[in-house]
Protein backbone atom coordinates (compact mmCIF):
# COMPACT_ATOMS: atom_id res chain seq x y z
CA UNK A 1 0.00 0.00 0.00
CA UNK A 2 2.63 2.38 1.04
CA UNK A 3 4.73 1.46 -1.66
CA UNK A 4 1.27 1.94 -4.32
CA UNK A 5 1.48 5.52 -2.63
CA UNK A 6 4.74 6.15 -3.04
CA UNK A 7 4.48 5.64 -7.03
CA UNK A 8 1.06 7.27 -7.42
CA UNK A 9 3.11 10.27 -5.35
CA UNK A 10 6.28 10.20 -7.59
CA UNK A 11 3.99 10.27 -10.78
CA UNK A 12 2.34 12.96 -9.78
CA UNK A 13 5.54 14.97 -9.27
CA UNK A 14 6.11 13.46 -12.13
CA UNK A 15 3.74 15.08 -13.79
CA UNK A 16 3.62 18.84 -12.11
CA UNK A 17 8.01 18.87 -13.42
CA UNK A 18 7.55 17.32 -16.62
CA UNK A 19 5.61 20.53 -17.36
CA UNK A 20 7.73 22.98 -16.38
CA UNK A 21 9.29 23.34 -19.57
CA UNK A 22 7.51 26.10 -21.23
CA UNK A 23 6.99 25.54 -24.22
CA UNK A 24 6.43 21.95 -24.38
CA UNK A 25 3.14 22.54 -22.65
CA UNK A 26 -0.04 21.48 -24.42
CA UNK A 27 -2.40 24.86 -25.63
CA UNK A 28 -5.42 25.00 -23.03
CA UNK A 29 -8.41 25.80 -24.67
CA UNK A 30 -10.89 28.02 -22.90
CA UNK A 31 -13.68 25.51 -22.63
CA UNK A 32 -11.66 22.89 -20.46
CA UNK A 33 -13.06 25.03 -17.65
CA UNK A 34 -15.29 27.75 -19.66
CA UNK A 35 -16.24 30.59 -17.84
CA UNK A 36 -18.25 31.95 -20.86
CA UNK A 37 -19.37 29.73 -24.09
CA UNK A 38 -15.93 29.49 -26.42
CA UNK A 39 -17.57 31.65 -29.23
CA UNK A 40 -18.26 34.35 -26.96
CA UNK A 41 -15.47 36.95 -28.48
CA UNK A 42 -12.89 38.16 -26.00
CA UNK A 43 -14.60 41.87 -25.20
CA UNK A 44 -17.60 40.43 -24.66
CA UNK A 45 -15.81 38.22 -21.99
CA UNK A 46 -14.34 40.40 -20.26
CA UNK A 47 -17.66 43.15 -20.56
CA UNK A 48 -19.03 40.14 -18.35
CA UNK A 49 -16.61 39.56 -16.52
CA UNK A 50 -16.59 43.52 -15.36
CA UNK A 51 -20.05 42.66 -14.94
CA UNK A 52 -19.70 40.18 -12.84
CA UNK A 53 -16.87 42.05 -10.52
CA UNK A 54 -19.01 44.64 -10.16
CA UNK A 55 -22.18 42.66 -9.42
CA UNK A 56 -20.38 40.60 -7.22
CA UNK A 57 -18.44 44.25 -5.32
CA UNK A 58 -22.19 45.35 -4.54
CA UNK A 59 -22.33 42.16 -2.47
CA UNK A 60 -19.13 42.61 -1.49
CA UNK A 61 -18.79 40.24 1.89
CA UNK A 62 -17.88 43.20 3.43
CA UNK A 63 -18.84 41.65 7.01
CA UNK A 64 -16.83 38.74 6.13
CA UNK A 65 -13.39 40.83 5.37
CA UNK A 66 -13.44 43.64 7.87
CA UNK A 67 -14.11 40.81 10.86
CA UNK A 68 -10.70 39.27 10.34
CA UNK A 69 -8.46 42.86 9.13
CA UNK A 70 -9.22 44.62 12.08
CA UNK A 71 -8.67 41.42 14.54
CA UNK A 72 -5.10 41.86 16.60
CA UNK A 73 -5.30 37.19 15.61
CA UNK A 74 -5.43 34.77 17.76
CA UNK A 75 -1.91 34.15 18.46
CA UNK A 76 -1.99 37.66 20.01
CA UNK A 77 -4.13 35.34 23.17
CA UNK A 78 -1.32 32.65 23.16
CA UNK A 79 2.01 34.17 24.15
CA UNK A 80 4.70 32.66 21.60
CA UNK A 81 1.53 30.29 20.57
CA UNK A 82 1.42 28.22 24.12
CA UNK A 83 -1.94 26.57 23.68
CA UNK A 84 -2.36 27.69 20.64
CA UNK A 85 -3.58 24.34 19.28
CA UNK A 86 -6.55 24.43 21.90
CA UNK A 87 -8.18 27.15 20.34
CA UNK A 88 -11.70 26.87 18.75
CA UNK A 89 -10.48 28.14 15.37
CA UNK A 90 -7.38 26.45 15.01
CA UNK A 91 -7.65 23.40 12.75
CA UNK A 92 -3.80 22.35 13.01
CA UNK A 93 -0.89 23.29 14.80
CA UNK A 94 2.67 21.95 14.02
CA UNK A 95 5.30 23.25 16.04
CA UNK A 96 8.23 21.02 15.20
CA UNK A 97 9.18 19.93 18.37
CA UNK A 98 9.27 16.34 19.62
CA UNK A 99 11.50 13.90 17.48
CA UNK A 100 10.94 13.33 13.93
CA UNK A 101 8.98 10.23 13.64
CA UNK A 102 6.45 11.81 15.85
CA UNK A 103 6.82 14.91 13.52
CA UNK A 104 5.86 13.23 10.44
CA UNK A 105 3.03 11.01 11.89
CA UNK A 106 1.39 14.58 11.85
CA UNK A 107 1.58 14.75 8.00
CA UNK A 108 -0.28 12.48 5.51
CA UNK A 109 2.37 12.41 3.30
CA UNK A 110 6.23 13.02 4.16
CA UNK A 111 8.63 12.87 1.16
CA UNK A 112 12.77 12.38 0.95
CA UNK A 113 12.88 12.18 4.86
CA UNK A 114 16.74 11.98 4.62
CA UNK A 115 16.73 16.40 3.65
CA UNK A 116 15.01 16.66 7.00
CA UNK A 117 16.06 17.08 10.43
CA UNK A 118 15.58 19.11 13.57
CA UNK A 119 16.96 22.49 13.50
CA UNK A 120 18.26 24.86 16.92
CA UNK A 121 17.17 27.72 14.88
CA UNK A 122 13.72 29.30 15.68
CA UNK A 123 11.90 32.09 14.87
CA UNK A 124 12.26 35.62 18.04
CA UNK A 125 9.33 34.69 20.26
CA UNK A 126 8.80 30.80 19.64
CA UNK A 127 8.23 29.21 22.59
CA UNK A 128 10.30 25.75 21.59
CA UNK A 129 13.43 24.23 20.84
CA UNK A 130 13.34 23.48 17.21
CA UNK A 131 12.44 24.20 13.75
CA UNK A 132 12.61 21.80 11.00
CA UNK A 133 15.03 22.07 8.28
CA UNK A 134 14.98 21.01 4.40
CA UNK A 135 18.59 20.91 3.69
CA UNK A 136 18.25 20.35 -0.27
CA UNK A 137 21.73 18.96 -1.93
CA UNK A 138 21.76 20.12 -5.89
CA UNK A 139 22.10 18.13 -8.23
CA UNK A 140 20.66 15.26 -5.43
CA UNK A 141 16.72 15.18 -5.43
CA UNK A 142 14.87 18.29 -5.79
CA UNK A 143 13.83 19.08 -2.10
CA UNK A 144 11.39 17.60 0.42
CA UNK A 145 7.57 17.72 1.37
CA UNK A 146 4.97 17.68 4.07
CA UNK A 147 1.53 17.29 3.08
CA UNK A 148 -1.46 17.38 5.20
CA UNK A 149 -5.20 16.86 4.71
CA UNK A 150 -8.02 19.10 6.35
CA UNK A 151 -10.24 17.58 7.20
CA UNK A 152 -13.46 17.95 5.51
CA UNK A 153 -11.99 21.37 4.24
CA UNK A 154 -12.93 24.51 4.68
CA UNK A 155 -14.48 27.91 2.86
CA UNK A 156 -12.34 30.56 4.43
CA UNK A 157 -8.92 29.40 6.02
CA UNK A 158 -5.65 31.30 7.49
CA UNK A 159 -2.18 29.97 7.31
CA UNK A 160 0.90 31.14 8.90
CA UNK A 161 4.57 29.92 9.11
CA UNK A 162 7.40 31.06 9.69
CA UNK A 163 9.66 30.01 6.90
CA UNK A 164 13.59 31.25 6.78
CA UNK A 165 15.86 30.69 3.82
CA UNK A 166 19.17 30.56 4.50
CA UNK A 167 21.66 33.74 2.94
CA UNK A 168 23.59 31.12 1.08
CA UNK A 169 20.34 29.30 -0.66
CA UNK A 170 20.02 29.10 -4.18
CA UNK A 171 17.12 30.29 -6.47
CA UNK A 172 14.10 27.86 -5.31
CA UNK A 173 12.21 26.63 -8.26
CA UNK A 174 8.82 26.35 -6.45
CA UNK A 175 8.27 26.59 -3.07
CA UNK A 176 5.08 25.88 -0.21
CA UNK A 177 3.46 27.87 1.85
CA UNK A 178 1.02 25.98 -0.24
CA UNK A 179 -2.55 25.68 0.10
CA UNK A 180 -5.51 24.48 -1.70
CA UNK A 181 -8.16 22.17 -2.56
CA UNK A 182 -8.77 18.80 -4.05
CA UNK A 183 -12.24 16.86 -4.58
CA UNK A 184 -11.97 14.19 -3.20
CA UNK A 185 -9.50 15.56 -0.81
CA UNK A 186 -6.01 13.25 -1.96
CA UNK A 187 -3.47 12.16 0.94
CA UNK A 188 -0.64 13.72 -1.48
CA UNK A 189 0.35 16.47 -3.57
CA UNK A 190 -1.77 15.93 -6.86
CA UNK A 191 -1.03 19.53 -8.32
CA UNK A 192 -0.54 19.55 -12.43
CA UNK A 193 1.54 22.41 -13.32
CA UNK A 194 0.95 24.58 -16.88
CA UNK A 195 -3.25 24.27 -17.49
CA UNK A 196 -5.85 25.70 -15.67
CA UNK A 197 -7.39 23.53 -13.19
CA UNK A 198 -10.97 21.91 -13.11
CA UNK A 199 -13.20 24.10 -11.36
CA UNK A 200 -14.93 21.44 -9.83
CA UNK A 201 -11.59 19.42 -8.86
CA UNK A 202 -8.89 21.07 -7.88
CA UNK A 203 -7.30 24.53 -7.13
CA UNK A 204 -4.03 25.44 -4.91
CA UNK A 205 -1.57 28.32 -4.38
CA UNK A 206 1.53 29.10 -2.69
CA UNK A 207 3.57 32.41 -1.28
CA UNK A 208 6.83 31.85 -3.29
CA UNK A 209 10.25 33.83 -3.20
CA UNK A 210 10.11 33.85 -7.38
CA UNK A 211 13.77 32.69 -8.31
CA UNK A 212 16.21 35.15 -8.74
CA UNK A 213 14.01 38.34 -7.98
CA UNK A 214 13.52 36.96 -4.32
CA UNK A 215 10.94 38.50 -4.49
CA UNK A 216 7.33 37.67 -2.60
CA UNK A 217 4.60 36.81 -4.41
CA UNK A 218 1.45 34.23 -4.89
CA UNK A 219 1.42 31.41 -7.70
CA UNK A 220 -1.77 30.79 -8.24
CA UNK A 221 -3.77 27.92 -10.18
CA UNK A 222 -7.65 27.92 -10.67
CA UNK A 223 -10.02 27.38 -13.33
CA UNK A 224 -10.07 31.09 -14.67
CA UNK A 225 -6.01 31.73 -14.41
CA UNK A 226 -4.42 33.78 -17.50
CA UNK A 227 -2.56 32.23 -20.62
CA UNK A 228 0.74 33.04 -22.00
CA UNK A 229 2.24 33.39 -25.88
CA UNK A 230 2.58 31.10 -27.96
CA UNK A 231 0.07 28.70 -27.09
CA UNK A 232 -2.03 30.05 -24.17
CA UNK A 233 -0.18 27.98 -21.76
CA UNK A 234 -0.91 28.82 -17.73
CA UNK A 235 1.75 29.05 -15.07
CA UNK A 236 1.36 30.13 -11.80
CA UNK A 237 -0.46 33.80 -11.99
CA UNK A 238 1.03 36.33 -9.91
CA UNK A 239 -0.75 39.47 -8.14
CA UNK A 240 2.10 41.60 -6.50
CA UNK A 241 5.15 42.56 -8.27
CA UNK A 242 5.86 44.65 -5.61
CA UNK A 243 10.08 44.89 -5.83
CA UNK A 244 10.27 46.36 -2.23
CA UNK A 245 8.82 42.50 -0.88
CA UNK A 246 12.26 41.32 -0.60
CA UNK A 247 13.10 38.46 0.46
CA UNK A 248 15.43 38.83 3.86
CA UNK A 249 17.67 35.67 3.48
CA UNK A 250 19.34 34.58 6.81
CA UNK A 251 16.11 35.87 8.74
CA UNK A 252 12.64 34.12 9.93
CA UNK A 253 9.53 35.60 8.28
CA UNK A 254 6.44 34.98 9.06
CA UNK A 255 4.12 34.38 6.29
CA UNK A 256 0.12 34.59 6.44
CA UNK A 257 -2.35 33.84 3.54
CA UNK A 258 -5.86 33.71 3.70
CA UNK A 259 -7.92 31.95 1.36
CA UNK A 260 -11.73 32.55 0.79
CA UNK A 261 -13.71 30.36 -1.08
CA UNK A 262 -15.78 32.12 -4.00
CA UNK A 263 -20.13 31.26 -4.18
CA UNK A 264 -20.56 28.68 -7.01
CA UNK A 265 -21.78 31.00 -10.08
CA UNK A 266 -19.65 34.13 -8.50
CA UNK A 267 -15.91 35.26 -9.10
CA UNK A 268 -16.14 37.02 -5.29
CA UNK A 269 -13.25 34.70 -3.84
CA UNK A 270 -10.39 36.45 -2.25
CA UNK A 271 -7.16 36.50 -1.44
CA UNK A 272 -4.89 38.40 1.04
CA UNK A 273 -1.39 37.77 2.50
CA UNK A 274 0.76 39.16 5.63
CA UNK A 275 4.40 39.33 5.40
CA UNK A 276 5.39 40.11 9.34
CA UNK A 277 2.64 40.69 10.51
CA UNK A 278 1.77 43.68 8.23
CA UNK A 279 -1.05 42.87 5.10
CA UNK A 280 1.00 43.58 1.49
CA UNK A 281 -1.95 42.24 -0.72
CA UNK A 282 -5.88 41.56 -0.79
CA UNK A 283 -7.73 40.72 -3.73
CA UNK A 284 -11.16 40.05 -4.42
CA UNK A 285 -14.23 41.07 -6.61
CA UNK A 286 -13.33 44.49 -7.89
CA UNK A 287 -10.56 44.95 -6.04
CA UNK A 288 -7.61 46.43 -6.11
CA UNK A 289 -7.30 48.35 -9.41
CA UNK A 290 -4.41 47.64 -11.88
CA UNK A 291 -3.84 45.75 -15.37
CA UNK A 292 -2.96 42.27 -16.38
CA UNK A 293 -0.11 41.08 -18.38
CA UNK A 294 -1.16 37.91 -19.53
CA UNK A 295 -0.63 35.21 -16.41
CA UNK A 296 0.31 38.50 -13.93
CA UNK A 297 -2.01 40.96 -12.37
CA UNK A 298 -0.03 44.63 -11.39
CA UNK A 299 -2.11 46.39 -8.85
CA UNK A 300 -1.84 50.04 -8.94
CA UNK A 301 -0.90 50.26 -12.80
CA UNK A 302 -3.15 51.66 -15.67
CA UNK A 303 -2.17 51.69 -19.16
CA UNK A 304 -1.76 49.28 -21.88
CA UNK A 305 -2.87 45.84 -20.54
CA UNK A 306 -2.08 42.45 -22.82
CA UNK A 307 -4.10 39.25 -22.08
CA UNK A 308 -3.91 36.54 -24.25
CA UNK A 309 -7.18 35.57 -25.84
CA UNK A 310 -8.00 31.42 -25.79
CA UNK A 311 -10.02 31.52 -27.86
CA UNK A 312 -8.65 33.35 -31.16
CA UNK A 313 -5.10 31.90 -30.34
CA UNK A 314 -3.66 35.60 -30.34
CA UNK A 315 -2.08 38.40 -28.08
CA UNK A 316 -5.27 41.08 -27.29
CA UNK A 317 -3.71 44.37 -25.87
CA UNK A 318 -6.12 46.95 -24.84
CA UNK A 319 -6.02 50.20 -22.55
CA UNK A 320 -7.16 50.17 -18.78
CA UNK A 321 -9.43 52.96 -16.81
CA UNK A 322 -7.14 55.05 -15.77
CA UNK A 323 -6.71 54.08 -12.52
CA UNK A 324 -6.29 50.45 -13.90
CA UNK A 325 -9.12 48.00 -13.80
CA UNK A 326 -10.95 46.68 -11.03
CA UNK A 327 -9.80 42.81 -10.39
CA UNK A 328 -12.72 40.81 -10.98
CA UNK A 329 -12.54 38.31 -8.46
CA UNK A 330 -11.45 34.64 -7.78
CA UNK A 331 -13.50 31.67 -8.90
CA UNK A 332 -11.73 29.02 -7.58
CA UNK A 333 -14.61 26.31 -7.83
CA UNK A 334 -17.62 25.34 -9.95
CA UNK A 335 -18.80 23.00 -7.18
CA UNK A 336 -19.24 23.33 -3.54
CA UNK A 337 -17.61 20.44 -2.24
CA UNK A 338 -14.12 21.77 -3.58
CA UNK A 339 -12.77 24.01 -0.54
CA UNK A 340 -9.52 24.43 0.69
CA UNK A 341 -8.60 20.91 2.33
CA UNK A 342 -5.20 20.66 2.15
CA UNK A 343 -1.47 22.41 3.04
CA UNK A 344 1.61 21.25 1.76
CA UNK A 345 5.02 22.93 2.75
CA UNK A 346 8.15 21.92 0.13
CA UNK A 347 10.85 22.88 -1.48
CA UNK A 348 11.30 22.37 -4.90
CA UNK A 349 15.06 23.03 -5.90
CA UNK A 350 15.96 22.28 -10.10
CA UNK A 351 19.21 23.86 -10.63
CA UNK A 352 21.88 24.07 -8.05
CA UNK A 353 25.67 23.80 -7.82
CA UNK A 354 26.54 20.90 -7.31
CA UNK A 355 26.87 19.68 -4.02
CA UNK A 356 26.06 22.66 -2.47
CA UNK A 357 23.07 22.41 0.17
CA UNK A 358 20.53 24.64 0.13
CA UNK A 359 18.68 25.10 3.17
CA UNK A 360 15.09 26.17 4.66
CA UNK A 361 14.00 26.10 8.15
CA UNK A 362 10.57 25.96 9.19
CA UNK A 363 8.54 26.59 12.31
CA UNK A 364 5.25 27.47 14.34
CA UNK A 365 2.59 26.34 11.56
CA UNK A 366 -0.90 27.61 12.62
CA UNK A 367 -4.35 26.84 10.13
CA UNK A 368 -7.36 28.35 11.26
CA UNK A 369 -10.36 29.91 10.07
CA UNK A 370 -9.54 33.32 11.90
CA UNK A 371 -6.84 35.52 11.81
CA UNK A 372 -4.25 34.25 13.53
CA UNK A 373 -1.27 36.97 12.91
CA UNK A 374 2.48 36.56 13.97
CA UNK A 375 3.59 35.38 17.58
CA UNK A 376 3.37 37.11 20.43
CA UNK A 377 6.34 37.73 22.66
CA UNK A 378 6.36 36.57 25.82
CA UNK A 379 5.80 39.65 28.46
CA UNK A 380 8.36 41.32 29.91
CA UNK A 381 9.16 40.26 33.90
CA UNK A 382 7.68 42.93 36.42
CA UNK A 383 11.55 43.21 37.09
CA UNK A 384 12.29 44.22 33.37
CA UNK A 385 9.43 46.86 33.01
CA UNK A 386 11.01 48.65 36.00
CA UNK A 387 14.15 49.14 34.69
CA UNK A 388 15.26 52.55 33.21
CA1 LIG B 1 9.45 24.89 17.06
Amino acid sequence: MLVAMQELFSMTRVAATDAVPREKTKSVSSTECPQFPASCSLAVRRLAGLLIAFVAFSHLRLANAQDWSKSPGIASRYLQDVGIGSDAAVVFAEEFEGDLEEIESHWDTVRDKGIMSLSNEIPPDSSGKHSLLMSQVAEKGTGGDLYRVLKGGHDRLFTRMYVRIADDCEPIHHFGTCVGGNYPATPWPTVKAGQPTDGSKAFWLGIEPFGSKWQWDYYTYWCDMRGSPPRGQTWGNSFIHNPELVVRRGAWTCIEVMVLMNDVGKSNGELALWIDGTMVSHLGAGFPRGKWEFDKFKPGVAGEAVVWDQTAGRREHYQTAPQGDPFEGFRFRTDERLNVNFIWLYTYITKGTRGHANRVWFDDVVVATEYIGPLSPQKPLASEKSKP
